[in-house]
C-alpha cells in the first residue's frame, strides 16, 4: 500500500501539538507504520531539503528543523501521499482552509508544523532518510476492512 512520510516539525513538538496531529491522520484512516523520536542532524537536514539548497531561506529551514527533537512516522493507506497533504494543507498556513492541519494551527510558512512528502518517489527517498535501515512494520488493522474497500 502506499506510503508516506510524515515529520512532527520542532514547533509542534514544542507547542505540545504532536499527539494532535498524529491523531488526525490516524482517524483519517491512514495506518501507521513507522514511528521514531530523534533530533535532526544538519547533515540529514540537507539530505531532505536538498531540492531547496541556494533558496533564501533554505538555511533558516535547516536551522528550524535542526533545533528540537522532531517525530517522523511513516503512513499507508489509499493515496497516501495525497490525502495526508490534503489534511496538512498548503505550505503556506494562512493560505491554507480551516480544518486542515495548517491552516488550524499555524500563522507562519517558517512554522508550518508538519512535513508530508510530496510524492510516492519522494515517500521513498525520504523513508530512507528518517528510518535508515529500522523496518516499518507490516500489519493490518480489524478496522481496515472498514476503510480500505
Ligand atoms: P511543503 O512543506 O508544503 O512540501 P516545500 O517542499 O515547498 O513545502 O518547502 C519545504 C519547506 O520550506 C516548507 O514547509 C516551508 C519552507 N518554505 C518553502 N517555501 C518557503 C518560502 N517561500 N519562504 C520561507 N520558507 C519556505
Ligand atoms: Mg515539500
Amino acid at each position: 500500500m502506499e506510503q508516506t512520510l510524515i515529520l512532527i516539525k520542532p514547533d509542534a513538538m514544542q507547542r505540545g501539538l504532536a499527539f494532535e496531529i498524529l491523531s488526525r491522520l490516524e482517524r483519517r484512516g491512514l495506518r501507521l507504520a513507522g514511528l521514531r523520536l530523534l533530533q535532526v542532524e544538519r547533515s540529514m537536514a540537507e539530505k531532505h531539503y536538498a531540492e531547496h539548497e541556494g533558496k533564501p531561506f533554505f538555511t533558516g529551514l535547516v536551522t528550524y528543523i535542526t533545533s528540537s527533537p522532531i517525530i517522523a512516522a511513516v503512513f499507508e493507506g489509499t493515496s497516501a501521499v495525497n490525502a495526508a497533504r490534503q489534511t496538512i494543507g498548503s505550505t503556506n498556513p494562512t493560505e491554507s482552509s480551516p480544518g486542515t492541519i495548517r491552516g488550524d494551527f499555524g500563522l507562519e510558512i517558517g512554522r508550518n508544523l508538519i512535513h508530508g512528502s510530496d510524492s510516492v518517489e519522494s515517500a521513498t527517498r525520504e523513508i530512507a532518510i528518517f528510518f535508515e535501515g529500522q523496518p516499518v512494520i507490516q500489519w493490518e488493522k480489524d478496522t481496515d476492512k472498514w476503510v480500505f474497500e
